[in-house]
C-alpha cells in the first residue's frame, strides 16, 4: 500500500513538473504519449467527486466537528473537485456495517474505534489490551509510528484504505445501578461492550456480566434496562446524553480508543491521484485539531456531568487496583495478538515515557 502511495506521489509530481514545462511549447514532445496522457489528465480535472462518511456518534461530537473541519479543508484544497457528506448517529450503518460498505464501494468513508476493525484485520486487538497507554503522550507516541502505519496499510488486505489515527478516547464505565469504586462493585452487573473478544474477556475477568452490541442500540438498551452500564470516553457519555440513562460514572480510564480513519479501496482506484493526496494528507493535518478539541472535551465533560450524575474520580492507586486485576488479559491474548506486535508497542510506550 505505502508503495502504491508513493507510486501516486511521484506520479502526481512528474505530471505537475510536465505541465510546467509544457507551457515553453516544444514541438519535439507534443506528439508523445506522455504529452496525451497529460491533457487528459488535464479535461478531467473539474470532475466534482462527491463522498459521504458515516459516523456513530451524533453532531455535538469532536468525532462530528474533527469531519467539518477536514471537510473544509479538503474542499478547499481541491477547489470544489471534492465534496464532502457527513451522516452522523449511525444513519448509514453502524461500525460493521460502514466498514463492509466501503468494501463493497457504497459507501465512500468512515470513521470508527478500532475495536469493531478486528474482525477485519485482527492485529488492530493490540489497542484493545486494558491500561495499554498511560498517557495520551503515549498514545500518540504510538499512533504517529510506524508500526501504527503497518497497521493501517494492512487495511488494504480487506478492501480498506487506512488512512490515519484521530482519537475517540479513555474508555470510563458508567451504570444505573451502584457508585462503582473497586473491581469488586463490578460483579454482577450488566455492561454493554463493543462487539470485540478482549473488551468481552476484561469484562467476564471483572466478574461483570457483559453484552456485545452495536453502539447504535446502546441507549434505548440503556433506557430499557437491558443493560446495566456501558463504558465509553467522558465526551461521548456528556454528548450523547448518556446522563439521562446512567447515574454512576468511575474515571477507570481502563481503555484507549483510537478512531480509525478510511477509505473505500473500490471507490479509491476511481480517484485521480492528486486527489488521493489531498484527502490522505488531510487526515494527518486534521489530527493535532482533533487530538487538541477531543482533550478539551473530556475534561469539560467531566465538570459537565458532576451536575448530572454521580462521578467518582479514583486516585492513581484505586485505579491500580482494575489493572491488577484484569493483567491476565495480556498472558490470555499474546499468542493471538502476537508477542512481537505487543512487544513493539510496549517499546514505544516505555520511551514515550522517559
Ligand atoms: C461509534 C463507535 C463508538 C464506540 C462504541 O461509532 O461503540 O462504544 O466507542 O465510538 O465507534
Amino acid at each position: 500500500m505505502k508503495k502504491f502511495i508513493s507510486l501516486l506521489v511521484v506520479g502526481v509530481l512528474s505530471f505537475t513538473l510536465f505541465s510546467g514545462c509544457s507551457n515553453k511549447g516544444t514541438e519535439e514532445t507534443k506528439n508523445t504519449s506522455s504529452t496525451q496522457e497529460a491533457s487528459t489528465e488535464e479535461t478531467t480535472t473539474d470532475e466534482v467527486f462527491e463522498m459521504s462518511v458515516g459516523i456513530g456518534y451524533n453532531d455535538k461530537s469532536t468525532e462530528y466537528k474533527t469531519l467539518e473541519y477536514y471537510k473544509k479543508m479538503i474542499e478547499e484544497k481541491s477547489n470544489g473537485r471534492l465534496k464532502l457528506n457527513i451522516y452522523h448517529s449511525s444513519a448509514l450503518g453502524n461500525d460493521k456495517e460502514v466498514m463492509e460498505s466501503l468494501q463493497m464501494g457504497t459507501l465512500e468513508m468512515c470513521v470508527t474505534s478500532s475495536a469493531p476493525v478486528v474482525p477485519f484485520i485482527n492485529d488492530f486487538k493490540v489497542f484493545d489490551l486494558p491500561f495499554l497507554f498511560p498517557s495520551y503522550e503515549s498514545a500518540d507516541a504510538v499512533l504517529d509510528s510506524e508500526v501504527a502505519k503497518e497497521l493501517l496499510d494492512k487495511l488494504s488486505d480487506v478492501g480498506l484504505i487506512g488512512a490515519a489515527f484521530w482519537e475517540n478516547g479513555y474508555r470510563n464505565l458508567t451504570n444505573s445501578k451502584k457508585e462503582v469504586k473497586t473491581p469488586e462493585d463490578v460483579k454482577g452487573l450488566k455492561i454493554r461492550t463493543m462487539e470485540n473478544p478482549i473488551h468481552l474477556a476484561t469484562w467476564e475477568l471483572l466478574g461483570a456480566n457483559p453484552t456485545p452490541m452495536a453502539y447504535g442500540e446502546l441507549f434505548s438498551a440503556m433506557q430499557q434496562k437491558v443493560v446495566d452500564g456501558q463504558e465509553n470516553p467522558w465526551e461521548t457519555i456528556y454528548t450523547q446524553n448518556f446522563y439521562e440513562v446512567q447515574d454512576y460514572v468511575t474515571n477507570t480510564g481502563h481503555v484507549y480508543s483510537p478512531f480509525v480513519v478510511m477509505f473505500s479501496a473500490k471507490w479509491w482506484e476511481k480517484l485521480p491521484s492528486d486527489l488521493q493526496t489531498i484527502l490522505l494528507e488531510s487526515t494527518e493535518e486534521s489530527k493535532e485539531y482533533n487530538r487538541k478539541i477531543c482533550r478539551e472535551a473530556a475534561d469539560e465533560s467531566i465538570a459537565a456531568l458532576k451536575d448530572k450524575m454521580t462521578v467518582t474520580l479514583l486516585s492513581t492507586e484505586e485505579i491500580g487496583e482494575f489493572q491488577k486485576a484484569v493483567q491476565p488479559i495480556y498472558e490470555q491474548f499474546s499468542d493471538d495478538i502476537g508477542k512481537d506486535l505487543i512487544e513493539s508497542v510496549q517499546k514505544i510506550v516505555t520511551e514515550s515515557l522517559k
